[in-house]
């Protein structure tokens, strides 16, 4: 089958340019904890490389990342969106109608979640996170060094996303490791996904029942996605499906956009003073972490047909891994890509996708981000790192396990 030419392609007559072959294990723990020497040699070896060690093609250069992400037809979200083949096994839970479809199944409950999580729907939300977050930092600053990890970066999201959604109480500790799992899943079968397989059918389980229309309050997310049922803009079957993609979705990633903000402003201390002269910054500040940083590492497609990237040839059905890090940090589209600097435009970046599958919960990460912030930024008027931060690997995300801050109140 033949695919829309993305501008990348070259004429179909040509000749296939020779294929890198990078032999490096992309999930090992030396790349997990250290991605940038792996994702600089990915981008220098070429628009597409072959990962032997996975028998998957690998994208690191934004050009060829961007492309990729635009162009749904050539690399298809429908056979999975991990490692996995979803045309050669099964996956191990039913597969998103979000994340893991193609159009035109993928249109009604991507349409039915835009309006749920729009900023529009989200201004009712703002006043009330903005003083759950001055309540938390609050308490947070009673100490002068505390671990933003567990004390912000998942405090926070779990304290307002579980409620957002209108989910009860009981058992919401089920959230992160559920996540931790799910974003491990997306990467290859390695001591990660075996570590958390023992408890993933109990989480999967609990996750299952909070999607239940009776197990949601009136008035939040999950209602609202019943309600859409209600009218008939997905089926009643869709629903509890669509409620658990947010589940699935908003929690971990949050706690490690968060993460990353902190984590940034913490080691370039002339950007918090900036961000503190000039507040209208937070913004920026949260999209050139999540540029800088990546919490989601990177995503897979499947080639619909042979697919030629950058003069190769990626034969139909084959897996195909975009970096989204290395794009964000690719010299070629950004000037001192390893700089956190709010003096630059990071949008384009690639954190948060791009194109049809884009990230439809950015508003909701872009709100928990700016309510924090803002908290901070009125109380707090130096902040360092106290000791060395931790890594959490997981195969798909970047994130931190611990991260001890030394604050100085203003
Ligand atoms: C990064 C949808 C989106 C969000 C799902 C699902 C899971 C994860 C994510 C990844 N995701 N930001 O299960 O529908």
């Amino acid at each position: 089958m033949s695919t829309t030419a993305p501008a990348t392609t070259t004429p179909a007559t040509t000749t296939p340019a020779p294929l890198p072959v990078d032999d490096t294990d992309a999930f090992g723990e030396e790349v997990l904890g250290d991605p940038g020497p792996f994702h600089a040699a990915l981008r220098d070896a070429g628009p597409v490389v072959h990962l032997s060690r996975y028998d998957v093609y690998a994208l690191g250069r934004y050009e060829q990342v961007h492309a990729a992400l635009v162009d749904w037809q050539a690399f298809a979200s429908g056979a999975g969106v991990g490692l996995s083949n979803f045309r050669r096994e099964p996956p191990w839970r039913p597969p998103s109608l979000l994340l893991e479809t193609d159009p035109p199944h993928h249109d009604a409950p991507r349409v039915v979640l835009e309006k749920v999580l729009s900023p529009r729907a989200l201004r009712r939300l703002r006043e009330q996170w903005a003083a759950d977050a001055r309540d938390l930092v609050d308490e947070v600053l009673r100490e002068e060094e505390f671990d933003a990890v567990p004390a912000i970066a998942e405090a926070f999201p779990l304290r307002v996303f579980p409620d957002a959604v209108g989910i009860g109480t009981e058992g919401r500790e089920h959230l992160l490791p559920y996540g931790d799992h799910l974003f491990n899943a997306f990467g290859p079968a390695n001591s990660l996904v075996a570590r958390g397989a023992p408890r993933r059918a109990e989480h999967g389980a609990w996750v299952d029942a909070q999607c239940a229309r009776e197990a949601l309050r009136p008035g939040g997310f999950g209602a609202a996605i019943w309600a859409a049922a209600d009218r008939g803009d997905i089926t009643p079957a869709q629903a509890p499906l669509v409620v658990r993609s947010l589940l699935s979705a908003g929690v971990d990633t949050t706690v490690q956009g968060l993460a990353a903000l902190l984590h940034a402003v913490a080691t370039h201390p002339a950007q918090w003073a900036r961000l503190r002269a000039e507040p209208r910054l937070a913004r920026v500040a949260f999209d050139e972490a999540v540029r800088w940083a990546s919490p989601v590492q990177l995503f897979f497609r499947t080639a619909t047909g042979d697919v030629r990237i950058g003069g190769a040839v990626v034969p139909d059905g084959e897996k195909i891994v975009m970096f989204l890090g290395a794009a964000n940090r690719d010299p070629r589209r950004w000037e001192r890509p390893d700089e956190f600097d709010l003096g630059r435009d990071p949008s384009g970046h690639v954190g948060f996708g791009m194109g049809l599958h884009q990230c439809v919960g950015q508003h909701v990460a872009r709100l928990e981000a700016e309510s924090v912030l803002q908290a901070l930024l009125e109380r707090v008027e130096t902040v360092e790192l106290a000791e060395t931060p931790r890594r959490h690997l997981n195969n798909t995300m970047r994130a931190w396990a611990s991260l001890p801050l030394r604050v100085r109140r203003r």
